[in-house]
């Protein structure tokens, strides 16, 4: 339960989850798939349910935060041909591991939205993209599709109805770059997993160029909570033009690493409080609020930010995918974004020049600073290195590997400096 000025808020999508009762009858025992029910049984008008998903503020929650209800309302009506619904459970930014646990402890919800969200965009046919290095939560996935279908909710003329709705999940291929929604589309039609350029966004020219939303796993689990309490109700949950509830990875150095579902607006101190404190009694340094992708924010400046769009993005940073990075006062600097500008380099496709040459050169920049080679001008380097691949790339993988770079310099550029000038670390932990 979070206190939020005075107000005490349960969590909804994680609430009482214990990892063994997240089979379809605990979940229909919790109330769930009956909105779907009255949805098929009322005839409730498609454009009814978008207005409430609108009206609930609800956005993409897998890190760009776009408006769900205007996504779904960019998919044509009045289209003859094949319309898909796709989950993206490909999460691997670092620090995000939340769509993992609403996998593994409510799969049902996942279900019951892209259900909800099918109706409203008439779309019959639906995949769960799952990162491929996961498997025990595909396979629970799978088992839970068959559950919904044995139970009548997958299939065809759902409740006797006109409405069918085939769902299947697809194993990915562990790429990162694979969780951008146009790569993600490609490696499902067997093709490499690289971004195709947008326009035309999916909802025009998706999966086989037919019209396909993609939404985050946690965005589609939080619409049948939506239509149950109602979209205002849930907008009221956090604060003006950022609602709802939003789930926090936090991990780092923290007492009680994990997942926190509080509203939107929750202060980082209270955030922080609920994963135990710091620990072992060190002072915060640094943190990473968004996943990898997001500028690093000095600690005593997040201790007087609210986690939400708003203030996240009034603090120099993002609220991403919601991965919390913590970092104590032992944590040096250029090693912590050695390890950031490998993973981009690493992931990046390869497809546009300036992040596949520009990733590998601020890894080998910030490599050699780490290892006391760096020269007084990489700074200026590293800096204008990732100044050119921000803004020029096809997708937002060059963004995100800029973005982190330019932060750690602007906030911690006296550390870069100590390494070059000394050839050694700043901080010893
Ligand atoms: C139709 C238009 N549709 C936008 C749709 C578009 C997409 C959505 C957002 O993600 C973020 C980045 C990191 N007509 C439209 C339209 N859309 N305009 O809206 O689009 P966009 O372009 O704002 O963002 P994006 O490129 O889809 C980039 C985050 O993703 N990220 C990492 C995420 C990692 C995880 C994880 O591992 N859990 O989520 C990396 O870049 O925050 O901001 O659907 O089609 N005119
Ligand atoms: Fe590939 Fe990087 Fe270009 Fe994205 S920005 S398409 S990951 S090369």
């Amino acid at each position: 339960m979070t206190c939020l000025h005075g107000r005490h808020i349960q969590p909804l999508l994680l609430a009482g989850l214990n990892g063994s009762n997240w089979r379809l009858a605990d979940y229909a025992g919790r109330g769930g798939y009956a909105v779907f029910e009255r949805i098929l049984t009322e005839g409730v008008p498609p454009e009814a349910i978008i207005a409430e998903i609108t009206t609930s503020s609800l956005r993409g929650r897998g890190g760009a935060a776009f408006p769900t209800g205007l996504k779904w309302g960019f998919m044509p009506r009045d289209y003859a041909g094949q319309k898909y619904l796709i989950c993206n459970a490909d999460e691997s930014e670092p620090g995000s591991f939340k769509d993992k646990d609403i996998l593994r402890y409510n799969p049902h919800a996942i279900i019951e939205g892209m259900l909800i969200a099918a109706y409203a965009m008439g779309a019959s046919v639906g995949y769960n993209y799952i990162h491929g290095e996961i498997w025990a939560e595909y396979e629970r996935f799978e088992e839970a599709i068959e559950e919904a279908r044995a139970a009548g909710f997958v299939g065809q003329n759902l409740l006797g109805t006109a409405f069918s709705f085939e769902l299947h999940a697809f194993h990915g291929f562990g790429a990162y770059v694979c969780g951008e929604e146009t790569a993600l589309l490609e490696s499902m039609e067997g093709k490499r997993g690289q971004p195709r350029f947008r326009p035309p966004f999916p909802a025009t020219r998706g999966l086989y160029g037919q019209p396909t939303t993609v939404n985050n796993v946690e965005t589609l689990a939080y619409v049948p909570f939506i239509l149950k309490m109602g979209g205002k109700a849930y907008a009221d949950l956090g604060r003006a033009n950022n609602g709802g509830m939003k789930i926090f990875s936090v991990s780092g150095d923290v007492v009680s690493p994990g997942n926190y579902e509080v509203p939107m607006g929750t202060p980082f101190s209270e955030l922080l409080k609920m994963a135990g404190g710091m620990r072992d009694g060190k002072q915060i340094k640094a943190v990473i609020p968004g996943g990898a992708s997001s500028p690093v924010v000095p600690g005593p400046l997040m201790m007087q930010t609210a986690m939400d769009y708003d203030s996240l993005l009034e603090a120099g940073s993002m609220l991403g995918s919601g991965g919390v990075i913590v970092l104590n006062e032992t944590r040096c600097m250029v090693a912590a974004l050695l390890r950031l500008a490998y993973f981009f380099y690493d992931e990046s496709c390869g497809q546009c020049t300036p992040c596949r040459e520009g990733t590998g050169w601020m890894y080998r920049i910030i490599q050699r600073m780490e290892q006391g080679q760096g020269r007084p001008e990489d700074m200026d380097l590293l800096d204008s290195v990732a100044a050119n691949i921000q803004g020029r790339t096809i997708c937002a993988l060059g963004d995100a590997a800029a973005m982190p770079v330019r932060s750690f310099l602007k906030h911690f550029r006296g550390e870069f400096e100590h390494h070059i000038t000394y050839r050694q670390c700043l901080v010893f932990g």
